[in-house]
């Protein structure tokens, strides 16, 4: 018999043009090694020119996804990406909580805040993102917010890394173990520098910007090669040093598609040594 592979949970949102939420998520389990399940929350309209409806799933339908590959596969390791309402959220923390996701039951748990897409489609209602806050972020392992959405959660507006250690510490005391302040959005910074923080030391990641337009699902994947190296066994800072290498290399793979933002690329796995 062959031996299965670490097994993950990727709680997210359909983009039919397979660029970012659910079909990033697989694509990078599958580059990273790891089996992937999904709890679906909500399909997404979509194409590279940006999001033209959403319909979301009933919340017991997301928490019963969850029982249901919880208490027979197993779950190494799960995320988030979009939630979409504060009834989804209240329902995926209550379903986390049964089946011991999250800091208090100790499975690996990566909440990725979404809010919105690259073209400012709204992912998350406005009345969500304080559930997100008060349900999400006290049961998480680490979230990893960019700085849009650091600046919806705190208030904080970035411009230079002492920004980034005060949004750091804010997040911090929403309550999750880790903090990772992604730097990616600060666009006139040659370099990408990620804050890793939990609540004692900074890490700073830095890694060279590529220039692309092509970044959709980039938060996606990021997160998701996080969740598959925790799923592996590897403690917070490595699996993240790993996620940002995996990110990095995925942009600089990234291809047009459509007329508008091209995906990101996990096939970087795929390629030949030389030309990764
Ligand atoms: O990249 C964030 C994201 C997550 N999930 C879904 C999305 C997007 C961005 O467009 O469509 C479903």
């Amino acid at each position: 018999m062959n031996a299965t592979p670490p097994r993950v949970l990727t709680i997210a949102g359909s983009d039919s043009g397979g660029g970012a939420g659910i079909q990033a998520d697989l694509r990078t389990f599958f580059a990273c090694g790891v089996h992937g399940m999904t709890a679906v929350t909500a399909v997404t309209v979509q194409n590279s020119l940006g999001v033209s409806g959403v319909s979301t799933i009933p919340p017991e339908v997301v928490a019963a996804q969850i029982e249901a590959v919880a208490d027979d596969i197993g779950v190494l390791a799960a995320k988030t990406g979009m939630l979409a309402t504060a009834e989804i959220i209240a329902a995926v923390a209550k379903a986390c909580d049964k089946v011991h996701i999250g800091r208090e039951g100790r499975i690996p748990f990566v909440v990725d805040p979404v809010a919105a897409s690259m073209h400012g489609d709204q992912l998350l209602r406005d009345d969500a993102m304080s559930a997100l806050r008060t349900e999400l972020f006290p049961r998480a392992t680490i979230v990893t917010p960019n700085l849009d959405e650091v600046r919806l959660l705190t208030g904080i507006t970035v411009r230079d890394l002492a920004g980034a250690r005060a949004a750091a510490r804010a997040l911090h005391a929403l309550g999750p173990q880790w903090a990772l302040v992604k730097g990616g959005h600060m666009h006139d910074d040659p370099e990408c520098v990620d804050l890793l923080y939990d609540g004692e030391t900074f890490l700073e990641l830095p890694a060279a910007r590529v220039d692309t337009v092509h970044t959709h699902g980039g938060g996606d994947t990021m997160a998701s090669s996080i969740t598959a190296a925790l799923a592996r066994g590897m403690d917070v800072p490595a699996a993240v040093r790993f996620g940002k290498a995996f990110v990095t290399r995925a942009v600089r793979h990234a291809y047009p598609l459509g007329g508008g933002v091209g995906p990101v690329s996990a096939f970087w796995r795929l390629a030949p040594e030389e030309e990764r």
